[in-house]
């Protein structure tokens, strides 16, 4: 049975000038975004990770289940354990369980299995997908909802002016523990947050962005 629907409000007519503008602008502030591995120590307010968070859980999502959690750390002694846990599965990535040919698509970037900025970055933030619901009901879209979440997340934080990692370790269950989560969570990304090291660098084949014709094609 359909809910009763209510009047849309928060929309307001824009010129298309206007629309084109902002969308600009948009499109300015993203390009400015790099991902980076050097993180400063400097402590990162409390209040701008909440409103990043609050910001990344307005996403549209599957059923409107919100199938996600999103655990906001930066107590010292978890990151440490985040750490040494991630760095143990790093080990056995960069010492055997990649493909030569997943360390050479890798090898541009000059990562190895140490991630000291698990501990020097003032916040991680896990975002942990439930895959069902906690009685074991079927949730819908949930990789597609969660992704779409995370990237509102690190562009909420880049327009704040922070700067971000997307890490992956794999498999990343300690997560589960270490933050108390439940079986029909998944962890799916470990979002590093804070600000640039000074000095810090970035690969330059970063840089590089495909031109717009090999991304897209417009029918009209
Ligand atoms: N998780 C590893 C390897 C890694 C994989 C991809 I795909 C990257 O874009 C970067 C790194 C690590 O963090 O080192």
């Amino acid at each position: 049975m359909s809910e009763p629907h209510v009047p849309l409000t928060g929309y307001s007519a824009v010129s298309d000038q206007d629309m084109f503008r902002r969308a600009d602008d948009v499109l300015s502030t993203l390009l400015t975004r790099r991902t980076i591995r050097d993180f400063s120590d400097q402590a990162v307010p409390q209040n701008i990770i909440e409103t990043a968070i609050k910001a990344a859980a307005t996403a549209p999502n599957g059923a409107n289940q919100q199938p996600w959690h999103f655990a906001a750390i930066s107590n010292p002694d978890m990151k440490r354990r985040i750490r040494e846990a991630a760095e143990e599965e790093e080990r056995a990535f960069y010492g055997g369980r990649a493909s030569d040919e997943w360390l050479d698509a890798l090898a541009p970037l000059g990562t190895d299995a140490s991630k000291p900025f698990l501990e020097t970055a003032p916040w991680l933030i896990a975002i942990f997908a439930e895959k069902k619901g906690p009685n074991g009901e079927k949730h819908y879209y949930v990789t597609e909802s969660v992704g779409i979440a995370i990237g509102m997340l690190i562009t909420t934080l880049h327009s704040a002016g922070l700067a971000t990692l997307t890490h992956t370790p794999a498999p990343m269950n300690f997560l589960r523990e270490i933050c108390g989560r439940p079986t029909n969570e998944k962890p799916l990304v470990l979002l590093v947050v804070g600000h640039p090291a000074e000095g810090a660098t970035v690969p330059s084949h970063a840089l590089e962005k495909k031109a717009f014709d090999e991304i897209a094609k417009v029918w009209t």
